[in-house]
């Protein structure tokens, strides 16, 4: 049987806690919130499962007391969320929803109350629906309304807020988003890929001169990493890797801790980048208090001309998979960890900011077994245990996530919590993998 033992096993101010974000739980039609592109979105046939939105999603709104109580209950310190940015600014700039100011305020004293530590993430992808117009992420004006949003979040929220993160995944919101349309807004262009991929970083930058302007200390960014390996050792795969691993990761490690792009991608996007770029790269490698890392799983990177842009396409491995589909390689985290700290942020203390697995959990007789994501945990945090031995400045790790929840593209057919939700009625029934969290981290048997 699978248990979570280790936990005991890391030092005592290791912080441990879980994470979510606001499109995911919240539900956007309550509390006056404004529309997000992800509103839009899902609007589209196709785009979701199912058609599914996060309009009710698990209508955290209303029950975040509930939930909170939960994250208490378990064990953790810290509860990672995000501020929704069109339930505070419904038009993405210029008129303030009291009610998004007044849901976020309990929300913090609510976290606060429960000697939870708040971290906060000012941009998890939900972006206001009256930029997608004039064209999102794309265009270099989002990056100031982004950084005047920053502001509200600041003098409204600063003096609670235990860390802030300023985007969450940048390489999801860009690439992702932009170039394999996964996500919204669903474009599909090497031009917006390209620009995207700068324009978030100059995003984090603008919002990071803001929150170091209100003489706030804890600041970071949360980068999603994915180890990437060669399908063989052919010099052709070998160089395609090298590409695919620059532009899911060392694009962001080299921009944000050196103040360049890697070579192989930047000669491959020089065409499609925004003039004067270079002029950007010291303003978006301002140092930093933190870093974080939402680690999942690793890509096998196979040569395939039929993508002409880069040469490559991603294949399955032989690996166990998640619901998701995603190769279970515990083994990656640690790679990558050591390669950022090695290589990139030196002494930045680093935290991992997801990491989880979907599984099909099933509800029998009011319990839900979830063996596998113990294990998952459990192997995951065996690699974050050794990297701390090895005096790697590890501080921290969040699950994802504490709820089933609006998974994107997927809808709600994936569920990542270790909480379980009835999406007939909303009922929250905790997981074996909580109480497994709440009998290492609380040392009480359920
Ligand atoms: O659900 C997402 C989250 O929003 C960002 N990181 C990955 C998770 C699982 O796909």
């Amino acid at each position: 049987m699978p248990d979570l033992k280790i936990i005991k096993d890391f030092p005592d101010d290791f912080t441990f806690g879980v994470a979510t974000s606001s499109y995911q739980i919240e539900g956007n039609s309550f509390g006056n919130s404004g529309l997000s592109h992800w509103d839009c979105f899902s609007k589209i046939k196709g785009n979701v499962y199912n058609n599914e939105s996060g309009k009710i999603a698990c209508a955290h709104i209303l029950n975040y007391k509930e939930d909170i109580k939960l994250i208490s209950e378990a064990g953790f310190s810290a509860y990672r969320f995000s501020f929704s940015w069109p339930r505070i600014l419904p038009d993405g700039k210029g008129r303030i929803n009291q009610d998004g100011i007044s849901f976020y305020d309990k929300l913090i004293d609510e976290i606060l109350e429960n000697n939870l530590k708040t971290f906060s993430t000012l941009y998890h992808w939900d972006l206001p629906k009256n930029f997608m117009s004039q064209g999102g992420w794309k265009n270099r004006d989002t990056t100031k309304w982004f950084a005047d949003f920053t502001d509200v979040i600041m003098r409204n929220f600063s003096d609670r807020l235990h860390s802030i993160a300023t985007i969450n995944e940048p390489w999801c919101v860009s690439w992702l988003s932009h170039y394999l349309g996964e996500h919204a807004p669903g474009e599909v262009t090497i031009e917006a890929g390209v620009k995207t991929m700068h324009m978030i970083l100059v995003a984090h930058a603008e919002a990071l001169q803001v929150i170091r302007s209100h003489n706030y200390k804890n600041v970071g960014i949360v980068l999603n990493k994915q180890f990437v390996q060669p399908f063989d050792e052919k010099s052709e795969t070998l160089k395609v890797t090298n590409l695919a691993d620059e532009i899911h990761n060392l694009w962001f490690d080299e921009a944000i801790f050196k103040g360049s792009y890697p070579t192989q991608t930047i000669k491959l996007f020089s065409k499609y980048m925004p003039d004067n770029f270079e002029e950007d790269l010291k303003f978006i490698s301002q140092p930093l208090d933190w870093v974080g890392v939402n680690y999942y799983t690793r890509s096998i990177i196979k040569v395939d001309k039929s993508e002409t842009f880069l040469g490559y396409k991603s294949v399955k491995g032989d690996l166990i998979v998640t619901d998701m589909g995603w190769e279970v390689f515990p083994e990656g985290l640690k790679n990558l960890i050591e390669r950022l700290h090695n290589k990139y942020s030196k002494n930045v203390p680093i935290f991992i900011t997801e990491n989880g697995m979907a599984n099909r959990d099933c509800l029998k007789n009011g319990k839900i077994n979830d063996f596998e994501r113990i294990k998952f945990y459990s192997d995951h945090l065996k690699q974050c245990k050794n990297l701390i031995e090895n005096d790697i400045p590890l501080k921290g790790y969040f699950a994802w996530s504490l709820l089933d929840n609006f998974e994107w593209a997927y809808g709600y057919s994936k569920r990542f919590g270790i909480v379980y939700v009835d999406f007939d009625n909303l009922e929250r029934i905790p997981k074996l993998s909580w109480k497994e969290f709440k009998k290492n981290l609380t040392n009480k048997e359920n």
